[in-house]
């Protein structure tokens, strides 16, 4: 059932739709790059000052577009509430690479402005873990500096490729990851689905040898990354994170 849902909806790498061919050429064969100062200091401060001044992200109120996910709160529909945020969303180089990567038809997706503010807090995602089955691809675009103790992700270069390890894996979440309407997860099961154990993951990564990406950077800085390779989140120990960010998909990815 799943080899026959995946080969409906298989990769058409497309190189020739990108200028940024060495940057295609690192994210297939390393499954992510970080890019410093992908947009000029005063795009990224007008984008970061429009979030504070004109959204409650920041604040501990909730409503019905900003939510609290894995240690962090989204607010949903950024375009609307951030309007200088298409300046990222709208960005023709990276339209141009996820679609040189995935396929000619790929489409964004669950667009958000993210923060990390709560000192310490801990969630799943903290453990090792593949996002999908299907074909995924992550763009986190940062609105300030995030060093060391700002909760950078972890990413396991080169984990993207396809091995047996993540037969079962995709198998798993393919059988039992369920959201509802809102996006929220709509079983036990969900929370916990592409995770592995940190000895797995230890035993995985002596058996490949993958090297361990921390993905810090300065405000501005554009990471992207194919969330079927393993990354982990990391607890804030200091300050704030905040970012943008888009998934892009093949279409008709029925994405729950
Ligand atoms: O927010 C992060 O640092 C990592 C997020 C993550 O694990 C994910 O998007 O699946």
């Amino acid at each position: 059932m799943l080899a026959k849902a995946k080969q409906a909806r298989r990769r058409r790498i497309s190189p020739g739709l990108t200028e940024d061919k060495h940057v295609l050429k690192m994210l297939l064969r390393d499954g992510i790059v970080v890019i410093p100062q992908f947009l000029d200091i005063e795009t990224v401060r007008a984008i970061a000052e429009e979030t504070h001044s004109s959204t409650d992200l920041l604040a501990d109120a909730l409503h019905p577009d900003i939510v609290k996910r894995n240690a962090r709160r989204l607010l949903l529909n950024p375009r609307k509430h951030v309007p200088s945020s298409v300046r990222v969303f709208d960005d023709g180089r990276i339209r141009n690479l996820a679609r040189a990567y995935l396929s000619p038809e790929a489409v964004p997706d669950r667009e958000a402005v993210q923060v990390k503010k709560g000192v310490g807090e801990q969630s799943i995602v903290d453990f090792y873990h593949i996002d999908e089955w299907r074909p995924l691809l992550s763009v986190f675009f940062y609105l300030t500096d995030v060093g060391s103790d700002n909760a950078p992700m972890e990413y396991l270069v080169g984990s993207h490729r396809g091995a047996l390890w993540r037969a079962r894996l995709e198998q798993d979440f393919f059988e039992y990851y369920r959201k509802d309407a809102q996006g929220r997860y709509a079983n036990e099961e969900s929370a916990y689905a592409g995770c592995i154990l940190p000895t797995q993951a230890r035993r995985l990564r002596e058996r490949y040898k993958w090297r361990s990406m921390s993905c810090e950077g300065a405000a501005g800085t554009l990471v992207i990354f194919d969330n079927l390779g393993l990354h982990r989140a990391r607890p804030l120990k200091a300050g704030t994170r905040l970012l943008l960010s888009a998934y892009w998909q093949l279409p008709d990815g029925d994405m729950e």
